[in-house]
């Protein structure tokens, strides 16, 4: 980065610093990974100065030669991986890809219905603070009281009480497999459109360690830079009738240009998780979140719905007198960087609840398995026991480090002895 360097030296500096944070923490924010350098240098690409609004075939500006191939190329990649009948690859992120599809099937009014936030949904499912709840008429169904899981019965009563439009599955703090089919069900039972968020979980989708939505949902939305392991990016793949109501709100509802340099990592980053090597790594995320979940449980932890079945991990931490805040920061200060997170039925509010919210994707791609994951379950046990300790956070954050040098990250193989 020598022209950074020389033109602008404080972004120059606080980007070397970020490397040197990613490269010797364990980053568990069960939204985040480390891209390939192959992702990153199409992303960094020559693609970002082109515009290009509309699609492949139909744009608004010339000069598109070779902006059409690589978009046609993402798709193609995208239907094939995922079997998808239509996919939109414009999407800026998640939640313009979830607000495309309201857009595409609702009038302001409609009604929603989604996951709860405070109980594994995201903002754009419907919460009072977003848009999808301010538009929209939203409504949400919870998770049991006594076990944490999805309770179809509930979501059924709840789908007939307020008939929804669009009856949403997907959640982004949710550690079980979804049951899309009994989904499916319930969204015929109303005449509801079944919209399925995977972006947390695309990745093992892709890789077959998770069952797909695909052959169940009207529409599939996800961001490609969590599990899936591209760039910031979004996709909406449907059934072939929706195509035209989806890309319509796509461009121009919603969007303008597209972001070329990142349709064209996305491309790269669906070629890459079309490889054996992609269903090792997705097998192995899992491998991994079940791993660190027994070690956790053993030393007392409270798992929400008692375990996993995805990358994800939801701990209450009220039986260990700490708040998610408090833990989430020591933890952080001991080099293991995860979120402070509500868990259902919370009793704190969402700026110091009483959880935290982990996942294996990015450890995974470094190439951490179970021996590491034990590991890190037994630091995370000391810091939550102890955390106002200052030097055992010392303590942790160089053995963290050393653990991490050993085990370099994509894309910054270059730091990890520094
Ligand atoms: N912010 C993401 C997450 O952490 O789950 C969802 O958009």
């Amino acid at each position: 980065m020598e022209n950074l360097q020389q033109n602008d030296v404080e972004i120059y500096e606080l980007i070397r610093l970020e490397e040197l944070r990613q490269a010797q923490k364990i980053r568990m924010i069960a939204s985040e990974n480390y891209v390939s350098s192959a992702v990153m240098e199409a992303t960094g690409s020559i693609f970002t100065n082109k515009y290009s609004e509309g699609y492949s075939g139909k744009r608004y500006y010339e000069g598109q030669q070779y902006v059409d191939q690589i978009e046609d190329l993402a798709i193609k990649r995208a239907k094939e991986l995922f079997g998808a009948e239509h996919v939109n690859v414009q999407p800026y992120s998640g939640s313009p890809a979830n607000l495309a599809v309201y857009l595409a099937f609702l009038k302001p009014g409609d009604t929603i219905l989604g996951m709860a936030l405070p109980h594994g949904g995201h903002l754009t499912h419907g919460s009072k603070v977003s848009i999808s709840g301010k538009y929209f008429h939203a409504e949400s169904y919870s998770l049991d009281q006594g076990t944490g899981n999805l309770d179809y019965e509930a979501i059924r009563n709840k789908a007939k009480a307020c008939m929804p439009k669009i009856l949403i599955a997907g959640h982004s703090a949710y550690s079980r497999i979804p049951d899309f089919q009994e989904f499916r069900k319930i969204a015929d039972e109303v005449g509801a459109l079944l919209l399925v968020d995977m972006a947390h979980f695309a990745g093992l989708v892709a890789g077959g360690a998770h069952p797909s939505p695909i052959p169940f949902a009207d529409v599939v939305t996800t961001t490609t830079h969590k599990s899936l392991r591209g760039p910031r990016g979004a996709m909406i793949m449907c059934k072939k009738e929706h195509a035209q109501a989806i890309d319509k709100a796509v461009f121009p509802g919603i969007q303008g240009g597209p972001h070329n340099n990142t349709t064209a990592a996305i491309a790269v980053a669906l070629k890459e998780a079309s490889t054996d090597s992609f269903k090792n790594y997705a097998a192995q995320i899992v491998a991994n979140a079940k791993t660190l979940a027994s070690t956790l449980i053993d030393k007392g932890f409270h798992l929400v719905t008692g375990g996993t079945e995805n990358h994800l991990l939801l701990i209450d931490l009220t039986n260990k007198g700490v708040t998610g805040k408090v833990a989430a920061k020591a933890l952080d200060a001991a080099g293991i960087v995860l979120n402070y997170n509500s868990v259902p039925f919370d009793t704190r509010k969402p700026f110091d609840p009483s959880g935290v919210r982990l996942g294996t994707s990015a450890v995974t791609s470094r190439g951490f398995s179970e021996k590491e994951m034990v590991q890190t379950g037994e630091w995370i046990n000391a810091i939550v026991a102890d955390p106002e300790n200052i030097n055992l956070q010392q303590d942790i954050a160089a053995q963290v480090a050393t653990l991490c040098s050993k085990f370099p990250a994509p894309g910054l193989e270059h730091l990890s002895n520094k």
